[in-house]
């Protein structure tokens, strides 16, 4: 696991992070308003730790995993964009190419979850080869008696809008692990990516069995 700069990439060494970024087999991107999780959910996923402080993300962050999936080596390289509205344009150059979008919405903030529907058209419309996946986040707020009142996204709204943007089959990954791990599976699974999968290393074959892929997934989770 390789992480260049944890929160900015461009206070680091913007070359280390091309050459890195130039080496992995799959670009995920994180997209989403201030403040939903997205550098959380990254974090997680990459260090297993948690920062309570807020600390937004200035341009965007990069990060690079190895994972194993169905029988193969693949290494994810991911671009944690910063969701301030006066970085906006510059989130769209993250997307560009990207295999795989996280797509962020805090499940407490009703305006995240517009602003995820807005990320969401924007890469159906401009990103063929991207994969979906709507991630509702903070899901441990909304949990215990008193979560319910927190709740600001309507427990079918996800659905309901994936639906009407023609959804695939779904899967419920609950947390960073297993997101990550299940954009993994659907790259390996897809045919279209049989040319730069017949290229990946391989591993040696256990448990490791094909899980249903979709177009979409609906996610909720926390960090
Ligand atoms: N309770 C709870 N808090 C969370 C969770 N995820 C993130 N937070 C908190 O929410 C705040 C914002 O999280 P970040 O991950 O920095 O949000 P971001 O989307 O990267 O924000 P920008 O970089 O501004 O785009 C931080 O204080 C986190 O500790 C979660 O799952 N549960
Ligand atoms: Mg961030």
């Amino acid at each position: 696991m390789e992480l260049i700069n944890p929160t900015s990439v461009f206070n680091a060494d913007i070359f280390s992070s091309v050459l890195v970024m130039s080496q992995v087999d799959v670009k995920v991107v994180l997209l989403g308003s201030s403040g939903c999780g997205k550098t959380s959910l990254v974090e997680r996923f990459l260090h297993d730790r948690f920062e309570e402080r807020y600390m937004p993300t200035i341009g965007a962050a990069f990060g690079a995993k190895r994972v194993k999936a169905l029988g193969k080596i693949l290494k994810l390289g991911i671009w944690d964009t910063a969701g301030q509205e006066r970085y906006k344009a510059m989130s769209r150059i993250y997307y560009r190419g990207a295999k795989a979008a996280i797509v962020c919405y805090d499940l407490t903030d009703a305006d995240s979850f517009r602003e995820a529907q807005f990320w969401a058209q924007e890469l159906l419309k401009q990103e063929d080869a991207c994969k979906i996946y709507l991630c509702g986040t903070k899901a441990d707020l909304t949990r215990g008696p008193e979560g319910g009142r927190n709740r600001r996204v309507d427990f079918y709204a996800p659905t309901d809008f994936t639906d009407d943007v023609n959804a695939g089959k779904r899967r419920k990954p609950h947390d960073s692990e297993e997101l990550f791990q299940a954009i993994a599976d659907d790259f390996i699974s897809n045919p279209v990516n049989e040319p730069i999968v017949q290229e990946l290393p391989s591993i040696h074959v256990g448990k490791d069995q094909p899980r249903p892929s979709g177009t979409w997934s609906s996610v909720c989770c926390s960090y």
